[in-house]
C-alpha cells in the first residue's frame, strides 16, 4: 500500500497564524500562502487568518486553533531576522519547538512557515511572489498533510483489509 496527500483540498479547512513582527515580510508570506490555497481550490470561507504580535506568540495560538477540531491543518507564518543579541536564538528555538509540540499534542498537521534569516535581504527573497515564497511552501505542505490525514482516517490498515 502506498499513500500520499493530494494537491487539491477543496473541502478542507485551514487556519493561518501570522505574526505582525516584520510585517512587510510576513504579509508577503501570507499572500503566497493564500495563493497556494486558492490554487488547491480552497475557498476563502474555509480559511481563517489570525494575527499575533510576534513569532513567539505563534505556537500558543496555533495550539488553540488546532484544539478546536475545526481545521484540517494550521499554517504558521512569521519572520525572525538575526540581530545583535541572543533574542533571535531564543525566539527561533521556542517558536519551532512550540509549533512541533502543538502539532504532536493536537494530532493536527501544523506547517512551519517561519523564516529565520541572517539578513533582511534573505527574508525579502523568500517572501516575494513566486515558487520560492516560503509561505507558499508551508501552505502546499499543509494541503498535502491535510489531505493525507483524511486518507489515513479512511484507510483500513488491518492486515486482512485487502481481502475484504
Ligand atoms: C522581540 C522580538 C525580536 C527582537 N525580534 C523578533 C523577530 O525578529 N521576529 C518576530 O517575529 N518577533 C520578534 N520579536 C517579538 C517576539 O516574537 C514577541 O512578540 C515578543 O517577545 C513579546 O512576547
Amino acid at each position: 500500500m502506498e499513500l500520499q496527500g493530494s494537491r487539491v483540498a477543496a473541502d478542507c479547512r485551514f487556519a493561518i497564524v501570522v505574526s505582525r513582527f516584520n510585517a512587510e515580510i510576513t504579509e508577503g508570506l501570507l499572500a503566497g500562502a493564500r495563493r497556494a490555497l486558492a490554487e488547491a481550490q480552497v475557498s476563502d470561507q474555509n480559511v481563517a487568518i489570525v494575527r499575533v504580535p510576534g513569532s513567539f506568540e505563534i505556537p500558543l495560538v496555533a495550539a488553540r486553533l488546532a484544539d478546536t477540531g475545526a481545521f484540517d491543518a494550521v499554517i504558521c507564518i512569521g519572520c525572525l531576522i538575526k540581530g545583535d543579541t541572543m533574542h533571535f536564538e531564543y525566539i527561533a528555538s521556542a517558536t519551532s519547538q512550540g509549533i512541533m509540540d502543538a502539532s504532536a499534542a493536537s494530532g493536527v498537521p501544523i506547517a512551519f512557515g517561519v523564516l529565520t534569516t541572517l539578513t533582511e535581504e534573505q527574508a525579502y527573497a523568500r517572501a516575494v511572489d513566486g515558487p520560492d515564497n516560503k509561505g507558499r511552501e508551508a501552505a502546499l505542505a499543509a494541503v498535502e498533510m491535510a489531505t493525507l490525514f483524511r486518507k489515513l482516517l479512511e484507510t483500513d490498515f488491518s492486515p486482512d483489509a485487502g481481502e475484504r
